[in-house]
């Protein structure tokens, strides 16, 4: 790399790049030299082209690129997704790159490592692989991890939070987002936003990571904490719980489980990130941008001054970032109901 000179930014091919670009180096760490190269010389033929390239046809009268890669280059311009590039392909090793990308914790960088080493079961993983902590977690728990979680089930475990946590303070709002929130039947995990009016996040930390958790240990319902980062971009806690069971022989699955903890004066701009969906967030990212202003999940600002390569010289002033619907407003774009926010 580094011979391009110019921002990566700056090309309207610079979304599918960054995708090709991943998958260049899965194939330079499985040691597939002929698909790298053929992946290096597509993304230079894009970097140097002026348009955006949509369709397969336009890509197959670029130089360099060949049938197979306009096709995938079609399907990332209209998805924006390196998970369905994945899935259209069949090799066997990237079926085994599928199955430990979708190992809890374990991005494409990890899997591909695993892959490269010669591992190809779960299993083997178990057994020869050196696991931390969570790996082994979320291996021992794959299938819990990767199976939908119905709607109603997700309610329960918003409420044990709920109940649980006004129990400690009376004033504490959880708020079930993510795919729940937007409607769906069924889940990936559960997306739990607390929040509290009159007090600041180093306070609502402290009582979720103090006082909340230990209580939900206590009583069995959060069987793994996973991880947690603090402020910067919001203060998250990822962990894995299980509602208890009737039988005694039958326990009930493990469900990822995440928190986002944020005052209440960003609660609007966290809502709209942790409801999203991811594309939706994107494209709502991509048009602040495009008015000057910026959008993250503690809120919308203007007055962003960016420089050549469209990096941030400054912050900008707040805007908006406790009311959901005053952000759509600033923004210009008509009020979206959650189920609605699906791209
Ligand atoms: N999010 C995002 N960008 C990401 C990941 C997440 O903007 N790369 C936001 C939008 C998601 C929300 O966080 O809707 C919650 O993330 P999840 O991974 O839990 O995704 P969903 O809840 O939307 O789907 P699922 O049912 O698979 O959990
Ligand atoms: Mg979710
Ligand atoms: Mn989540």
């Amino acid at each position: 790399m580094g011979k391009h000179t110019g921002s990566k930014t700056e090309t309207p091919n610079a979304a599918t790049i960054m995708i090709l670009q991943q998958m260049a180096d899965y194939y330079g760490q499985i040691g597939d030299e002929w698909r790298l190269r053929a992946y290096r010389k597509a993304i230079a033929t894009l970097r140097n082209h002026p348009t955006k390239v949509w369709t397969k046809n336009e890509a197959l009268g670029l130089p360099q690129i060949g049938d197979r890669l306009a096709t995938k280059i079609e399907e990332i311009a209209f998805t924006n997704r390196l998970r369905r590039l994945e899935n259209a392909q069949a090799e066997p090793d990237d079926q085994i790159l599928q199955t430990f990308m979708q190992v809890y914790g374990a991005g494409f960088a990890q899997a591909s490592k695993w892959v490269n080493v010669g591992y190809t079961t779960l299993d083997e993983l178990l057994e020869k692989a050196q696991l931390t902590e969570n790996q082994r977690i979320g291996i021992e728990h794959y299938e819990d991890f990767n199976s939908r979680i119905p709607r109603a089930e997700v309610e329960q475990h918003g409420q044990v939070v709920r109940k649980t946590l006004r129990k400690i303070d009376p004033a504490f709002e959880v708020i079930v987002g993510g795919s729940y929130r937007r409607g769906s039947d069924t889940s990936g995990d559960i997306d739990c936003v607390i929040t509290r009016p009159d007090t600041g996040i180093a306070h609502i930390r402290q009582v979720v990571l103090d006082q909340l958790v230990p209580k939900l240990v206590e009583r069995n319902f959060l069987v793994a904490e996973l991880a947690a980062t603090s402020r910067e971009d919001g203060s998250k806690w990822h962990g894995a719980s299980q509602l208890s069971s009737d039988s005694k022989t039958v326990s009930r699955p493990w469900r990822r489980l995440d928190f986002l903890l944020v005052p209440s004066e960003e609660l609007g701009a966290a809502l709209i990130y942790f409801t999203g969906n991811d594309i939706f967030n994107r494209s709502l990212r991509l048009l602040a941008g495009t008015k000057g202003m910026r959008l993250n999940q503690r809120g919308l600002y203007k007055d962003v001054i960016r420089g050549k390569g469209r990096e941030k010289l400054s912050e900008g002033t707040l805007v908006e970032g406790k009311d959901e619907k005053k952000i759509f407003e600033m923004l210009g774009v008509p009020w979206r109901p959650p189920e609605h926010r699906i791209c």
